[in-house]
């Protein structure tokens, strides 16, 4: 059988919904059926350090727990997309439509070449040798997510013994919750044994001032802890300005990339989960890069130096 061609506009690209006995949300907007390409050219080496594979759910079902059904993402999309984009490497975040079956992430990273890292999801009772697979297919790193609308509370307690349990594999551990949420989540940030990687900025409020308080709560915490790292992405969940250019949250991501330029990453977010407004052209925030990491040198550590660093450099 020949493979499709995975190429945005042909064959085989098109995105549809959820596959086996799963039927996407109907208030789920599938990924960009024709993204454009970027009007510049990604450093040699980039990687999208923040990007999801979905089932096909007939192959690998989605969780029972779930929140969401999304639409099938797959490996193949995903390194069409790298390459399409001008990446050349992928880090694959589990998200919460899996749960802690890893199946699809695990299954993507063995076919990637090398060219995809993982962050797995796992709960207390995993195994030490469970933890060595996942490590061995490229895991480096397990997501804590605080999001209510994705995930039912797990106690801290038990985070902080997965942490403590991944510590000397040399993983990392990727934190997503809400901005109001950091007053109460801070000591236990900063109690972690592991670097540190907030998604998407803490999510901040990007109507307050920049230097206002609830962003400088953020900056402080990266200041006062150096193991803290930030994902400057998702602008299109942020912005209330809107697409294309989501004007509104560039202070916010420029302010983090230029104070702490070894700390920052950057990825698509492909494919989006979750968003019910609009659908972003993954071309159009490639784009949106350069205004963020305003300098080749911080273009260079945002996308091949900083995640080569935590992903692959070890
Ligand atoms: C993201 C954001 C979201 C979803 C998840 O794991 C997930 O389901 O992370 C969201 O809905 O904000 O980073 O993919």
């Amino acid at each position: 059988m020949s493979a499709p061609r995975l190429v945005p506009g042909g064959r085989g690209w098109a995105s549809g919904g959820a596959s086996g006995p799963f039927t996407m949300d109907a208030d789920w907007m599938p990924f960009h059926p024709h993204p454009s390409k970027p009007t510049w050219t990604l450093p040699p080496g980039a990687v999208d350090a923040h990007c999801h594979v979905f089932g096909p759910g007939a192959r690998f079902p989605y969780a029972p727990e779930r929140k969401y059904t999304p639409c099938d993402a797959s490996k193949e999309h995903l390194w069409a997309l790298r390459d399409y984009l001008g990446f050349e490497r992928n880090v694959i975040v589990q998200a919460t439509c899996h749960g802690a079956d890893n199946r699809a992430l695990v299954d993507a990273l063995r076919s990637s070449n090398g060219r995809a890292r993982g962050v797995a999801t796992v709960t207390a009772d995993v195994t030490d040798r469970q933890l060595r697979e996942l490590d061995e297919a490229g895991v480096r790193g397990v997501r804590f997510n605080f999001v209510k609308r994705l995930v039912d509370t797990t106690p801290r307690d038990v985070l902080a013994a997965i942490a403590r349990r991944v510590a000397p594999l040399d993983w990392h551990v990727v934190i997503y919750f809400e901005a109001a949420d950091l007053v109460e989540l801070h000591d236990f940030l900063a109690a972690l044994p592991t670097v540190v990687v907030i998604d998407h900025m803490g999510r901040p409020d990007v109507t307050q001032a920049v230097d206002g308080p609830e962003f400088d709560r953020f900056v402080r915490l990266m200041r006062e802890h150096t193991n803290v790292w930030s994902k400057v992405t998702c602008p299109d969940r942020l912005s209330k300005s809107g697409p294309p250019h989501y004007d509104d949250v560039v202070p916010f991501a420029r302010r983090l990339v230029e104070e702490f330029p070894e700390r920052v990453l950057w990825g698509t977010d492909w494919p989006h989960p979750n968003l019910k407004t609009h659908m972003p052209d993954d071309g159009r925030l490639v784009d949106y890069v350069p205004r963020i990491a305003t300098t080749n040198l911080q273009r260079g550590r945002l996308l091949v130096e900083n995640p080569m660093r935590l992903y692959w450099d070890r």
